[in-house]
């Protein structure tokens, strides 16, 4: 049999709080190099779970192997997403709290694939509740329905979230699953009528002209090639060689009724409106007016809306003056502007509405008691790309917060940790990066006020105005950078358009040309009951003062802080081994800059400022008792004199362990490794459970 030293050459420690050489960032990356080869792709620090995706699909997510790590310790067989899974629930319904998973990592690092798991694997090992028998099977389903509606093909990730998503699993007092709710956050609406070269729309678009039958298409007045369409065409990318569109169309057509779904056609009809108003193109008259040049009646009908009212509604503006409406005439550019500006808010507001009838067929029908939670989080991961707008400014944004929340919460739990069990601890040095998050989002000053100011101003351009004022509120800011110098001087690299800030992770160019409109009259008169029910009237009769999309933004951000602050977070950070999506490939510059960003080695230190390790008596016990005869084979007085016995007789010095109250901690991983070595050498002679992974 193979030695536990010579494995642990080979595959390196499963817990980076083992490394010997912790504080080098690259012993740090050779461990997740040896992993990643002999795909091993899970590794811990402490309770983190550190996920490198593979890009091929591994065997290790069977039924079976779900089965070895019910009820299993962390620490007793390989890392995986399943045991970060099975001690969540575990640890929800042994202290009875709510529980939440965070995963984070930068865009096509696994995350949405870490969620599913995470999902798959409640749905098939927690036992079921009779009358909600298919509440798993509605948690699962309403995956593939979400994906073809707010996921796309980015140069980054081929199935790239293009929302955010919190999804909130609800479990009875058996531990059965009963309930689910999801919130939805900014979906990037911006991509419905723009591509970056390279990059596709939603989904749904291309798995509707490829999968709908021919009399589908036919009703939806719809032609089957992509590249009839205006708005599929500008990423020049209508096929996606890891994405079977045909087959995918299938995957949603069956699950739309496990979700309770009944009003297919309508909402069919929406996304063939949506592609109809890309097609629809204007002229201009001699006097600088503008009018359609192409056929409406049938766009009319799927939008469900008087074709005339429509026409005016692309080619005019009503303004309310003293109580006078007056209606002016749009010029070529701002009417190409408005048909836009509706195509993304119609499609927007019927992803809202998909997100809210999933709801309806999640929530829970039976109020049972003593249920609990687990909330799963799982958004968009930062980006940075070529031309970078308002979208991007709230991913990125969102993303900053997160790692606000992990870096408050990792070590607030653990200085908890030390205080419960009465241990000494010394707080280490991190890249706090809340700095950025004010810079962003303080009262008065941060940019998101300065933009809503702006975005009030009258006028429809929010631009080169928003800049010279965000120039003079917060231009010394460390963070911030505009294309002026400090010496009066500009900066030849940036345009007088974009705004730099330096993120934790990474520098960002933000451009701010953009313009703001509303079509949204005509879309309340709406017969399509979609439609009528997402654009209300009470809106445009409401003269209240509309919250910015900005601030609106920031404020569901905020919630969602306070949600998952509420519970007991676990994490998964996904790692990107590199930007072609390739198997195999180890790019370890990548590999380093994420690592850096996402404070794992700081993590680690925190984790080994003090031990190097803990565990609870009763599994230290349960694993080294074969090493002693007092404890052998079952120890029968209280569980720390046990420990204490049998550390005695290992050996252990008094400087190597404390013991806490219900946990004993171990300083350095040599004293664990000694011990783990003990236990595989008396292995022949003893039955115990095989530490794998190692
Ligand atoms: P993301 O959610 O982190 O990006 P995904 O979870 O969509 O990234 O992963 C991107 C792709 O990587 C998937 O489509 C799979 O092909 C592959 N992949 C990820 N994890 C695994 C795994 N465990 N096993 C096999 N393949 C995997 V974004 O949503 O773009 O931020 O916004
Ligand atoms: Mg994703």
């Amino acid at each position: 049999m193979e030695s536990a030293l010579t494995a642990r050459d080979r595959v390196g420690v499963q817990d980076f709080v083992l490394l010997e050489n912790y504080n080098s960032e690259a012993a740090f990356i050779e461990n997740l190099r040896r992993r990643f080869r002999e795909n091993l792709i899970y590794t811990y620090i402490g309770s983190v779970l550190v996920s490198v995706n593979p890009y091929k699909e591994l065997e290790i997510y069977s039924k079976p192997q779900m089965d070895r790590y019910r009820g299993v310790s962390f620490y007793e067989i390989s890392p995986h997403i399943y045991a970060l899974s099975d001690n969540t629930y575990r640890a929800m319904r042994t202290e009875r709290k709510d529980q939440c998973i965070l995963i984070s990592g930068e865009s096509g690092a696994g995350k949405t694939e870490a969620s599913k798991k995470i999902l798959l694997y409640y749905a098939v090992t927690c036992p079921t509740n009779d009358r909600m028998a298919a509440l798993g099977d509605r948690l699962l389903q309403s995956n593939p329905v979400l994906e073809a509606f707010g996921n796309a093909k980015t140069l980054r990730n081929d199935n790239s979230s293009r929302f955010g998503k919190y999804m909130d699993v609800q479990f009875d007092f058996r531990g059965a699953p009963v309930g689910g709710h999801i919130l939805n956050y900014l979906l990037e609406k911006s991509r419905v009528v723009h591509q970056n070269h390279g990059e596709r729309n939603f989904h749904i678009f291309y798995q509707l002209l490829d999968g709908g039958d021919d009399d589908l298409l036919n009703t939806l007045n719809l032609e089957r090639n992509p590249q009839n369409y205006r708005y599929l065409v500008k990423g020049n990318c209508p096929r996606v060689s890891s994405i079977s569109d045909k087959n995918n169309w299938k995957v949603v057509m069956k699950a739309l009724p496990v979700i309770g779904f009944t009003e297919e056609e309508k909402l069919l009809n929406i996304i063939a409106s949506v592609l109809h108003l890309g097609n629809t193109q204007f002229g201009e008259a001699e006097e600088g007016e503008t009018y359609i040049t192409t056929e409406i009646s049938n766009l009319a009908k799927l939008l469900g809306v008087d074709g005339s009212a429509l026409r005016e509604a692309l080619t005019h503006k009503k303004l309310t003056a003293k109580g006078e409406e007056m209606i002016t005439p749009l010029n070529f550019e701002q009417a190409e502007s408005a048909r836009d500006a509706l195509a993304k808010t119609v499609y927007g507001r019927a992803f809202t509405w998909l997100v809210e009838k999933i709801n309806q067929s999640l929530a829970l029908k039976v109020h049972s008691k003593g249920s609990s939670v687990i909330g799963l989080l799982d958004i968009y991961g930062f980006e940075v790309l070529q031309h970078n707008s308002f979208e991007q400014f709230c991913i990125n944004y969102c993303n900053e917060k997160l790692q606000q929340l992990f870096i408050e919460l990792t070590l607030r739990s653990e200085q908890e940790e030390y205080e419960t069990e009465g241990i000494a601890w010394e707080p280490v040095q991190y890249f706090d990066n809340k700095i950025i998050c004010d810079l962003i989002e303080e009262k008065h000053k941060g940019i998101i006020s300065i933009l809503d100011e702006e975005c009030l101003r009258p006028g429809e351009t929010c631009d080169v105005s928003f800049l010279e004022k965000l120039e003079g509120t917060v231009g010394g800011h460390p963070h911030f950078v505009t294309h002026k110098l400090a010496n009066g001087k500009t900066r030849r690299v940036m345009s007088r358009e974009e705004f730099r800030l330096l993120h934790y992770a990474g520098e960002v160019n933000y451009n701010v040309t953009g313009k703001l409109f509303n079509t949204f009259l005509v879309m309340c008169q709406s017969d399509n009951q979609i439609l009528s029910h997402c654009f209300r009237r009470e809106e445009v009769i409401d003269q209240k003062r509309p919250e910015m999309a900005a601030t609106q933004f920031k404020n569901s951000l905020m919630k969602l802080m306070e949600i998952l602050s509420s519970k007991e977070p676990s994490y998964v950070r996904c790692i990107k081994p590199n930007d072609a999506k390739q198997p195999g490939k180890f790019d370890e510059v990548l590999v380093r800059h994420q690592v850096k960003y996402l404070g794992l080695m700081e993590n680690l230190r925190v984790r080994r400022a003090g031990f190097a390790y803990r565990r609870r008596f009763e599994a230290f016990l349960q694993r080294y008792k074969p090493l002693c005869p007092e404890t052998w084979p079952n120890w029968h007085g209280r569980l720390v004199d046990g420990v204490l016995t049998l550390v005695k007789h290992l050996g252990y010095k008094d400087e190597e362990y404390k013991l806490g109250r219900s946990k004993i901690f171990i300083r350095f991983p040599k004293t664990l490794f000694s011990t783990e070595d003990a236990l595989e050498a008396k292995k022949p002679e003893i039955v115990i459970v095989i530490q794998s992974g190692w």
